[in-house]
């Protein structure tokens, strides 16, 4: 079944349910909200401070940072992990199936996108829901110039507790830490665990999974063609810095983005495009 409700004024959510699981997409953002398969429960966080409001990002899900990661390389105005998680997408396609739902997203250039960032694109999001969770993020360079891009599916996952939560597959797998200036180099040595804030690059495209020592959960990522995977929890003094999150919430979260970030710059040629891939297995 797939129904539309209206969350908030100018923000449609699009609920996708089949026999295997339950999904919620925000049309605001063409942004996954929750992902729950059948008997259990959500594999995403969302927090209960979360703010749904025209022009500011949603937290929690899986916001999408195109057409750059994090902060703008140049000019520091501009808003942080660019601009499609405040566009409105549309919807392209939906397919109603007994176990397995497709939705497909897409949004291209505004008048308010272009004084952002002064090119043609079209951006396509697949999400395929069923007892697993495939991601297909498409840009198509509809201009006549070549772009460059940094982006990011900035998932953040429910955890039962940070403290007991591991991130294996990147045991050997160089990192930056962008929690200090200027950014330090490292090597991975076994396990990620957190235990205080956390925003690491892994250069490296790795299947992961993240393991919830408290329920027992796991749940494995597998990136295609997104070249780097970025750990971040903001822990306790951050936390309180984040109006949308509340004071203990880090405890419950982990974010696990497959990304094309720092160095790794995509180059889309004009009339071509990019397909980048996400799938998300989740196991008990
Ligand atoms: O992916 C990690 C990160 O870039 C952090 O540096 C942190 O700021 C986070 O994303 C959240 O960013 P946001 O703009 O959504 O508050």
């Amino acid at each position: 079944m797939i129904t539309k409700t209206e969350r908030a004024p100018g923000i449609t959510v699009v609920t996708l349910a089949n026999a295997a699981a339950t999904a919620a997409i925000s049309l605001y953002g063409g942004h996954m909200l929750s992902y729950r398969p059948a008997g259990k429960e959500d594999v995403l966080f969302m927090g209960d401070k979360v703010i749904f409001e025209i022009g500011k990002p949603i937290r929690g899900g899986i916001p999408v940072c195109w057409p750059w990661f994090g902060p703008h390389e140049s000019d520091k105005t501009l808003p942080a992990h660019g601009f499609v998680r405040t566009m409105n997408w549309k919807i392209v396609e939906e397919e109603d199936g007994d176990s397995h739902s497709v939705l497909t997203l897409e949004c291209s250039a505004t008048p308010e996108s272009r004084a952002l960032w002064p090119h043609e694109f079209k951006v396509t999001i697949a999400f395929f829901v069923g007892k697993t969770l495939s991601i297909a993020l498409t840009t198509e360079n509809t201009g006549d110039e070549p772009f460059d891009i940094t982006d990011a599916l900035h998932a953040y996952f429910r955890v039962g507790d940070i403290s007991k939560t591991t991130v294996t597959g990147f045991d050997g797998s160089d990192f930056v830490d962008r929690t200090v200036q200027p950014r330090v180099k490292g090597t991975q040595t076994g396990d990620i665990t957190i235990a205080k804030e956390t925003d690491s690059v892994y250069l490296r495209q790795a299947a992961c999974t993240i393991l919830d020592g408290l329920t027992g959960r796991e749940i494995t990522l597998n990136p295609q063609l997104f070249p780097d995977t970025v750990v971040w929890n903001p822990w306790s003094e951050r936390s309180k810095a984040i109006a949308d999150l509340g004071d203990e919430e880090y405890k419950n979260m982990i974010c696990v983005e497959a990304g094309s970030v720092l160095e790794n710059k995509i180059t889309v040629e004009p009339g071509t495009s990019v397909l980048q891939c996400l799938q998300i297995l989740p196991e008990v």
